[in-house]
């Protein structure tokens, strides 16, 4: 039994996310979780909000809420809406959390020690009527570069030029929109990552098996201009985790806070530690996950984001670890996706573009997003969701052939011989070839599923159904039952077995449909169908079972058309 270490890129706690970001990183790291599960690894699976920074603090003040309640009842919304998608976290976690607090002043501290953080004066933008600095989004003006009136103080959104705030012409506050502005000296810590680009660079050459599109992201931050920069890791905010050195105060940081992103993977650590305090345990219940010196040696860490977060996955979060010189866990494999766009452009958070979670679920059932999403994941490149593919998948794929299957069958061996599995014939020559079939696709599936190849698992998943279909297409237990019922007993009892064995192989992708198999089958046997041959027959004679109710509904063309206009982004 393996022990399983799986996070997620925690999602910003400002606003629902849609089915590109869900794809992007909780989804894959959950069908990966639930197939650990089902082979009988140890599994701890982490994900949380991602709650500090501007945007946190903006969309607040847009809500009209203090910036601590708004997160409490994002991070609600979000919780239930990860529920609703079935994704199975051991814990879902708030990067707010006291936990979390105390690891990042901790790495602080140690990291500082280390001597591998200098205070830097930098020139910033003060607002003197709104008695605060003007970080990023803080600040509006006209851009230098195109003209533009409402760029922002890091970037132009119409030209995308990088800006810093002190660029911008005829600057205001966002947040008061007084011009009363002026230049004052501030002081902030950087985390000395050029000092750690060696040991950096000999931990990324080490990790040969990552994806191509993990590395080469790496590669190109550690080498490209001027290579690895120093990294500021305090700002000037309300809301985020106090600079302190471990728990002492730090002179002259007053008043500020890290860098959302400086905290936000100290949260994998702080999520899990949450978890055993939900749980009553201690802390050697969480350290035995995360600190190779007491126990976490034989763990397999998994990370799993879209590929904007790769950055900070590959150098900054490591260079914590790594300059803390202490036992932690570093990522094992890092499983990182492209984007995937929304019929004919790009998901669109601000113009309400494209397919939200809430909006998913509102009409259909969770396993016929994750079926499209999974089996159309953005691997090795970016991919797009159109409603006349998912339409055609859900339709096919689920309906016509696994739903299908599993009603022709169970209605059909009711009608004929009650509702027991019958007990009369024996297997020959069709269903040894099916069983033998079966078991090299099985193994090819759990080799898909291990090296985290989504798409190619889906496809190999999508294969072993079909199979099943077309056995029964060519074995036609309901002809064979006229002139040989015995025979066709056989068939029946096979067929009700391969679909217990279908409800466990995709209880990963499909969830809800799996378990209401196993309910029909009367089953709660969950054992991983490693033997074909056996488990084709764990279901014996005699064994009751139900006529499940219809599995999946098929999507019409009016419908399409509705949700095509509805999901658009054009207000009308
Ligand atoms: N919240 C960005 C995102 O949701 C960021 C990930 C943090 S992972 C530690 O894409
Ligand atoms: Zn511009």
């Amino acid at each position: 039994m393996a022990r399983i270490l799986i996070t997620s890129a925690i999602p910003y706690i400002n606003g629902i996310k849609h089915l590109g970001n869900l794809v992007g990183s909780q989804l894959p790291a959950d069908l990966f979780a639930r197939f650990c599960r089902a082979r009988g690894d140890e599994v701890m699976f982490i994900c949380a909000t991602d709650e500090h920074g501007t945007p946190a603090e903006l969309a607040a003040a847009k809500a009209g809420k203090p910036v601590e309640d708004y997160c409490a009842e994002m991070h609600e919304v979000q919780k239930e809406l990860a529920a609703g998608f079935r994704l199975s976290f051991d814990h879902f976690g708030r990067s707010s959390s006291q936990r979390n607090h105390r690891l990042t002043q901790h790495f602080a501290g140690v990291l500082a020690d280390n001597g591998l953080i200098r205070e830097v004066s930098e020139k910033q933008v003060y607002s003197i009527d709104d008695k605060r600095f003007l970080p990023d989004r803080y600040i509006e003006g006209t851009c230098p570069n195109c003209g533009y009136t409402s760029a922002r103080g890091d970037q132009c959104d119409n030209c995308t030029k990088q800006l810093d705030p002190t660029d911008l012409i005829n600057p205001h506050s966002t947040v008061s929109g007084s011009t009363n502005l002026e230049v004052r000296e501030t002081k902030h810590l950087y985390l000395m990552q050029r000092t750690l680009r060696d040991k950096l660079e000999a931990w990324i050459d080490s990790k040969t098996d990552w994806p191509i599109l993990t590395t080469s992201i790496a590669k190109k931050w550690l080498n490209d201009g001027d290579g690895l920069q120093d990294r500021g890791i305090t700002r000037d905010l309300y809301w985020g985790i106090p600079v302190k050195h471990g728990d002492q105060p730090w002179p002259g940081m007053e008043g500020k806070v890290f860098y959302v992103w400086f905290d936000a993977p100290i949260e994998y650590i702080a999520g899990t530690a949450e978890w055993a305090d939900a749980h009553g345990l201690d802390n050697a219940a969480w350290e035995r996950w995360w600190r190779t010196d007491k126990g976490a040696s034989d763990v397999t860490y998994y990370q799993f984001m879209g590929k904007d977060n790769v950055p900070f996955h590959t150098l900054s979060f490591p260079a914590t670890i790594l300059g803390s010189g202490e036992p932690w866990k570093l990522v094992d494999y890092l499983k990182s996706f492209n984007y995937l766009n929304y019929d004919g452009g790009q998901f669109s958070t601000s113009r309400g573009r494209g397919v939200f979670m809430d909006q998913a679920l509102s009409i259909l059932p969770s396993d016929y997003w994750r079926w499209w999403l999974l089996s159309h994941a953005p691997e090795s490149s970016d991919a797009e969701f159109t409603w006349e593919n998912f339409q055609a998948s859900v339709n096919k794929d689920l309906a016509d052939v696994l739903g299908n299957l599993v009603s022709r069958v169970t209605k059909f061996a009711r009608a004929k011989f009650g509702e027991t599995i019958p007990s009369g014939g024996s297997f020959g020559a069709q269903e040894t070839a099916l069983i033998a079939d079966l078991g090299a696709r099985i193994k090819d599936y759990e080799g898909h599923m291990a090296a985290m190849e989504v798409r190619k698992a889906a496809a190999e998943l999508r294969g072993i159904w079909v199979v099943g279909n077309e056995y029964l297409q060519s074995a036609a237990p309901w002809t064979v039952v006229k002139t040989d019922p015995d025979q066709a007993q056989a068939m029946i009892r096979l067929a009700i077995n391969l679909i217990r064995i279908y409800a466990i192989l995709s209880e990963p992708f499909i969830p809800d449909a799996s378990a209401t198999m196993m309910s029909a089958l009367n089953s709660t046997d969950w054992t991983w169908p490693t033997t074909v041959s056996e488990a084709i027959r764990a279901l014996a004679p005699g064994h009751a079972f139900a006529v499940p109710e219809n599995l999946f509904r098929k999507i019409t063309d009016e419908e399409r058309a509705e949700w095509q206009v509805k999901f658009s982004g054009i207000r009308t």
